[in-house]
């Protein structure tokens, strides 16, 4: 990959492409569940490469080329991983090219196999260990393993991680969102060891009959043998034969069930020899009947909200106090349920709703008008649907995976996403599959030829916004002939905190509070919606809103940009979950 030329590779366009030839993907993404994992997190060098010399001029392939070199990665300035450099300095807020990070780190000799594993980094990450090239990543919401097993030493290992954000109409999503697309290493970076056959993947579920549990697993680097399968506190010590590096079984177990009010979680675990995934993991059921979600077969009405990932403080890197903080704030309103718009959020999120008894809707960046006629967009998006599965399917609290978001109804879209509803049925026919559509406005109902793919319809509708005919909802909602559940995945408007005037008057929390009293007032009364998230539980960054209330963010959050001051409309819908 090294050119002995240098002043060739500058000239050359096609620069990239020879590292696209290894790729991380959900195939290889290893299960870190109870793992003994060594935090790569802390101080980093960092440059911002406006002209992406590193990967054109093969920066990563050695220290110096000798005088006079251009780079110098130890004498970079030291930034904090995780975080994301758009709110590092104030000159990298737009800064949309690519990143180049690096560290050292010491690795006692070992016999095992050794990975590494990113969390989250946006939106294309490259990596290189000690001048090898590793391989390299695409999806800005979803973890990857790489192996480092051969590249490793004992001291002074250099760690070179160069990622791009460059926005881009063929990626997912596309250059055009209603979001702050953040970059860079803005989720843990980690270290972990495993015997030299080791557990790859899980999936432990409760089945319908509620009486027993499924396992399905995966080992590399052997292909028989047999692991032990257990849940102490139900019983449960079985040991599962593997053939061709895949096991599966059904045993025999009646958890106490887990619950909204109830969140029950049961220590689980698979050890293969020395290799042990271990998990508090929670058994309930989720199914659709008719026009009824059913939670533990009893009917559940998906008292929602939806939510991005972006903190006053970190924007996409997120703490566990502020994922605390949202889910409470999410309690507080009445929420049982929360729509993680629009891409995955953090694993941390999952496994706190888990112990919170919080429902979650997870979803896929396909957003928009995304290129549905690429075959390799449509892989970005498959590959980030499969690791996304793979990381949360083991979370009771995920009830629906979502394959997009407004999505005109289109022949190219229709194939596109109905092949992505497909692929989550199949890796995972245990939860509902949704997607958030529009209404057909020729038509004046909630119709999208998508929806036969689904099981819960998703609609998003802003009557009384950006529409300002209240009166086409009710006629939408009596000309739709659905025998599905429903879900307003979105509908709301904006408020400036403290901007006060008259209910008619935009902008303000009273036009804001009236909005929302005639939405519910409509919605509550149609027998197929069984649920809302309304958008949005927090104000949240994003170029595109420049109005002089809305200063760089879009202002339809029940609280401020602060995540502290509720406007009006918060006790509006606070009290329509409270029943009041
Ligand atoms: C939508 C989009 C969401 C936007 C929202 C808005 O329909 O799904 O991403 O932020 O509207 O505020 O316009």
């Amino acid at each position: 990959m090294q050119s002995a030329n240098f002043t060739a590779n500058i000239h050359e366009r096609g620069f990239r492409s020879p590292f696209e030839k290894v790729k991380a993907t959900s195939e290889t993404l290893v299960s870190t569940d109870g793992r003994n994992l060594r935090s790569l997190n802390g101080d980093w060098h960092f440059i911002e490469d406006w002209y992406e010399t590193a990967l054109r001029a093969s920066w990563c392939f050695e220290d110096s080329h000798g005088e006079p070199a251009d780079f110098d990665w130890d004498f970079w300035p030291v930034t904090k991983v995780p975080s994301v450099w758009n709110l590092t300095k104030p000159e990298l807020k737009y800064f949309e090219g690519l990143g180049c990070y690096m560290r050292t780190f010491d690795q006692p000799k070992t016999d095992g196999r050794l990975f590494l594993q990113f969390e989250g980094a946006s939106y294309r990450t490259y990596v290189f260990l000690n001048h090898h090239y590793l391989g390299m990543h695409d999806g800005g919401s979803t973890p990857f393993t790489l192996e480092i097993t051969d590249a490793v030493q004992e001291k002074e290992n250099r760690l070179m991680v160069c990622v791009d954000g460059r926005r881009d109409p063929e990626r997912v999503p596309m250059d055009n969102t209603d979001w702050f697309l953040y970059s860079g290493l803005y989720r843990d970076v980690f270290l972990f060891e495993t015997p030299k056959s080791y557990l790859s993947d899980w999936y432990v579920r409760l089945l319908p009959d509620k009486a027993h549990i499924a396992l399905d697993f995966s080992v590399e680097g052997s292909s028989e043998g047999s692991a032990v399968f257990s849940i102490p506190e139900l019983g449960v010590n079985q040991k599962v034969p593997f053939r061709e590096g895949k096991g599966n079984a059904v045993v025999e177990a009646r958890p106490e069930l887990w619950d909204i009010a109830t969140p029950r979680l049961y220590h689980v675990s698979l050890a293969y020899g020395e290799d042990v995934l271990s998990d508090q993991i929670g058994f309930r059921t989720i199914r659709v009947e008719g026009t009824k979600v059913l939670l533990n077969d009893k009917p559940i009405f998906l008292k929602g909200i939806s939510c991005h990932e972006d903190y006053p403080e970190g924007g996409k890197r997120s703490t566990e106090s502020d994922r605390l903080q949202s889910i409470k704030d999410a309690q507080e309103l009445g929420a049982v349920f929360m729509r993680l718009a629009h891409y995955p959020h953090s694993r941390e999120m999952a496994r706190l709703a888990d112990k919170m008894g919080m429902l979650l809707w997870e979803e896929i960046p396909v957003y928009w008008a995304i290129d549905f006629q690429s075959e390799s967009t449509y892989q970005d998006a498959e590959n980030q649907l499969k690791e996304l599965i793979r990381r949360d399917k083991n979370r009771a609290s995920v009830v629906i995976w979502s394959v997009g978001n407004e999505n005109e109804d289109t022949d190219a879209r229709l194939s596109f996403m109905r092949r992505l509803a497909k692929t989550a049925k199949s890796d995972d026919p245990s939860r509902l599959v949704s997607a958030a559509c529009l209404v057909n406005q020729r038509k004046l109902a909630i119709e999208d030829r998508l929806m036969t793919y689904l099981d819960v319809i998703g609609n998003n509708e802003y009557y009384g916004w950006y529409d300002p005919d209240f009166a086409k909802l009710p006629r939408i909602l009596a000309n739709s002939h659905l025998d599905k559940p429903v879900v307003i995945t979105e509908f709301g408007g904006g408020a400036r905190f403290g901007n006060h005037g008259g209910e008619e008057e935009m902008w303000t929390e009273e036009y804001q509070k009236r909005l929302y009293e005639k939405q519910f007032a409509m919605q509550r009364s149609c027998p197929f919606i069984q649920g809302c998230t309304p958008w949005i539980l927090y104000d949240f960054r994003t170029p595109r809103r420049m109005n002089r209330h809305q200063g760089g963010f879009n202002r339809k959050g029940l609280i401020d940009s602060d995540h502290k001051r509720k406007k009006l409309a918060w006790q509006v819908v606070h009290d329509f979950y409270h029943g009041v």
